[in-house]
Parts: C-alpha cells; sequence; structure tokens
C-alpha cells in the first residue's frame, strides 16, 4: 500500500485528491493547522468514517513552521508528498505579500528541504508535486504553455515563481523526483467562498431563493480557462506516476470572460444578471492577469490526461449545488 502525504489537505484540491488517493488505495496523510474553528468541513466525510480510520490520517503542521514538517515527514515516512497548501487568494497577496511568500514560497522551500532530509536519512525514494500555478504566466500573451516565459503579476504569483525554481532547483541539485503541475483556474462545489465563480454560484443560489439582491463584483472582462478540480488532481497523481519527473501545464484550453460566467450562472435560474450585477473597485487588483488560457498538449499526450467536464457543465454543477445549500439554509 502507497502512502502520501498531502499539505493543504482541508483545501478544495485537498478534498478531491484524497479521495481519489483513498480510491486508489493509498494511505492518505494530511497536515492540518491549528485554528480557533474547525476548518475540516471538505473532509470531514473521510475523517468521520471509522472505515477509513486507519487509512485517512491528519497532523497538525503549519508551512510556517519547518520543525513540525520534518517530525511529519519523519513520522509518515510517504511514498509521495503533495504540496497543496497555500496562502492560495491573488487579491489577498496584495494585502498580505510577506506572508504570502512566507507560505507559498518559503514554506516549500521548508518541506522540500524536509523532504530531502528524510530522503538522505532514510536512502529512500520520495515523489514531490509542487502546486503551481497559471498566474506565473501573468501577462505573458495567450495560449500559455510549459514553453512561455513566465511573468507575474501578483505577490502570489511571484512567490508561486519562487517555489516552482525551488522545486525545479531540487530536481537538478539532489536528482529528486519532484514536478510541477502548472495548474490553470479549477472550480467545484467545493470552491473557497471568495473566489470568483463560486462568489457568483453562491450569490445566484441565494437570489434566486429570494434571500439576496446584489451580486458585488470586480473585473468581469478577465478571462479564465475553468476547469473541473475533480478532473485537475488526477493530474497531479498521474505526474507523480510517469517515469521522470517533468512539469506539466494542466488547462481545458478553452477561455472564457467572468461575465459570461455570470450569464450562464444567472441563465440557469433564469433571471437577468444585470438586474443584479453591480461594480465595486473594492474587488479590483493592482496589476489584473487579463486572460489565462492554457495548451495542454503535453499532459495529454505524454501522461493520457484529459478533462472530463466541460464549462456549461462546471457552471451548471456549481449553481445546483449553491441552489440547493440557499433553499437548505
Ligand atoms: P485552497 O482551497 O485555498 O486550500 C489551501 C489549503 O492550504 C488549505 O487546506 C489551507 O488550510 C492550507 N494552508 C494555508 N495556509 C497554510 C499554512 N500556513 N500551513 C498549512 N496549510 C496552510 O486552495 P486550492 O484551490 O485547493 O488549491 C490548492 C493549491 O493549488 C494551492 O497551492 C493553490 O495556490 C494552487 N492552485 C490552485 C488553483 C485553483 O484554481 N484552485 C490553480 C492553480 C494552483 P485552511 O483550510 O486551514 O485554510
Ligand atoms: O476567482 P479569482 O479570485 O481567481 P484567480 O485570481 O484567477 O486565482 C485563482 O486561480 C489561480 C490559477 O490561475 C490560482 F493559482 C489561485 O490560487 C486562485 O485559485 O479571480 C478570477 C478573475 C480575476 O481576474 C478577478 O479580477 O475574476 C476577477 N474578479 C472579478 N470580480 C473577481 C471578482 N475575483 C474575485 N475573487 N472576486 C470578485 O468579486
Amino acid at each position: 500500500m502507497k502512502r502520501a502525504l498531502i499539505t493543504g489537505v482541508t483545501g478544495q484540491d485537498g478534498s478531491y485528491l484524497s479521495e481519489l488517493l483513498l480510491s486508489k488505495g493509498y494511505e492518505v496523510h494530511g497536515i492540518v493547522r491549528r485554528a480557533s474553528t474547525f476548518n475540516r468541513d471538505r473532509i470531514d466525510h473521510l475523517a468521520l468514517d471509522p472505515a477509513l480510520h486507519d487509512r485517512f490520517v491528519l497532523h497538525y503542521g503549519d508551512m510556517a513552521d519547518g520543525s513540525s514538517l520534518r517530525r511529519v515527514m519523519e513520522t509518515v515516512a510517504p511514498d509521495e508528498v503533495y504540496n497543496l497548501a497555500a496562502q492560495s487568494h491573488v487579491r489577498v497577496s496584495f494585502d498580505q505579500p510577506e506572508y504570502t511568500a512566507d507560505i507559498v514560497a518559503t514554506g516549500t522551500l521548508r518541506l522540500l528541504e524536509a523532504v530531502r532530509e528524510h530522503i538522505q536519512r532514510g536512502g529512500r525514494q520520495v515523489r514531490f508535486y509542487q502546486a503551481g500555478s497559471s498566474e506565473m504566466f501573468g501577462a505573458a500573451n495567450p495560449p500559455q504553455s510549459e514553453a512561455t516565459l513566465f511573468h507575474p503579476r501578483s505577490p502570489y504569483a511571484v512567490s508561486k515563481l519562487a517555489a516552482h525554481w525551488h522545486a525545479v532547483n531540487h530536481r537538478e541539485a539532489y536528482g529528486m523526483f519532484v514536478a510541477n503541475g502548472l495548474l490553470f483556474n479549477h472550480e467545484s462545489p467545493r470552491r473557497g467562498e471568495s473566489f470568483v465563480t463560486r462568489k457568483i454560484t453562491l450569490a445566484v443560489g441565494r437570489i434566486a431563493a429570494g434571500k439576496q439582491q446584489q451580486l458585488a463584483l470586480g473585473n468581469l472582462d478577465a478571462r479564465r480557462d475553468w476547469g473541473f478540480a475533480g478532473d485537475y488532481v488526477d493530474a497531479m497523481w498521474r505526474m507523480l506516476q510517469a517515469d521522470q519527473p517533468d512539469d506539466y501545464v494542466v488547462a481545458t484550453g478553452e477561455s472564457h470572460s467572468v461575465r459570461e460566467f455570470v450569464e450562464l450562472a444567472f441563465d440557469h435560474v433564469k433571471l437577468d444578471w444585470r438586474k443584479h450585477v453591480t461594480f465595486d473597485e473594492r474587488y479590483t487588483r493592482p496589476s489584473e492577469v487579463d486572460h489565462l488560457l492554457g495548451d495542454p498538449t503535453k499532459v495529454r499526450t505524454k501522461l493520457g490526461w484529459a478533462p472530463k467536464v466541460s464549462f456549461p457543465q462546471l457552471v451548471q454543477m456549481m449553481v445546483e449545488a449553491d441552489l440547493e445549500i440557499a433553499r437548505r439554509g
């Protein structure tokens, strides 16, 4: 039985990846950080399942605390490490740039070093997945592929780029099996509520249920390549099963504007979005990323990965889940 360690296990991707690895027979260990309120909603169905008691195990740790990362590495002795933990909100990174750099960039270095030391001590191989982002391409012209030059546009993107190069450097300097995923936006009903897609579908659910009237948004012209998170965690796993470590763009190859997402979501409940959406400058960014559109040729041809959920299916899935929440709440 393979053992995996996931940082960011309580996040959107951490929850889907845990389900995927458990379904493949893995023993899954996750790092959770202490909070004054419970932050395990997305994984409670796994953590509280008696049948998974021995196969889904949580450990306290923090990307800011190298000692905790080293301790968990020694306790778990994983075959595969998936580094998903991050202060992952681009807008927030402008308000908390140093914190974002510490968790996203230096935190990744701390974890890579913990893994390197573990390998050196035990002589066993450990495969490492680094959660890179299409934000690293930033202002680069679309479509973006593995050959595109990076041009990050936020403290988050700069920090992810530093993490990316730490990961490449550990691969080249120490011969470690490290793969970087350059993942374009991926969403789901478990998406954090302040990212634009979920913010829209939550509001659509509440407006349709008569519990809210207005939705304030920022830039509607930005274009993103949006896929389904459940599909993207499969690409992460495939990267660590490959013969050689490498870096891969993961995307659908299709982009849409925020406005199109809004239109489709409101159309689904037969409402006119123009009557409900207002503009609020607070949701704009000091430097915006206008257009992300990935070229997934490499991941398709080398790893056999392709997205299963289309853009309209994704919008529908998220609206329906949030309609249900609004009706219940
Ligand atoms: P998410 O839902 O925001 O989850 C982030 C996870 O990181 C949460 O489990 C969070 O814990 C944890 N975390 C934050 N700070 C931490 C710290 N100091 N120590 C330990 N854990 C910490 O993000 P996601 O959408 O699942 O994305 C997963 C990863 O992929 C992130 O690195 C993100 O930057 C990257 N990424 C995401 C996308 C996307 O479109 N979703 C695209 C490209 C790359 P709490 O639950 O306690 O907050
Ligand atoms: O949903 P967003 O906040 O996602 P963003 O900035 O693209 O970042 C996400 O995807 C990255 C991959 O490309 C990840 F690395 C990152 O961790 C995160 O998961 O914003 C999408 C677009 C932006 O252009 C933003 O300006 O939507 C625009 N937007 C318009 N109104 C808004 C809003 N974004 C948010 N969050 N809230 C708004 O009200």
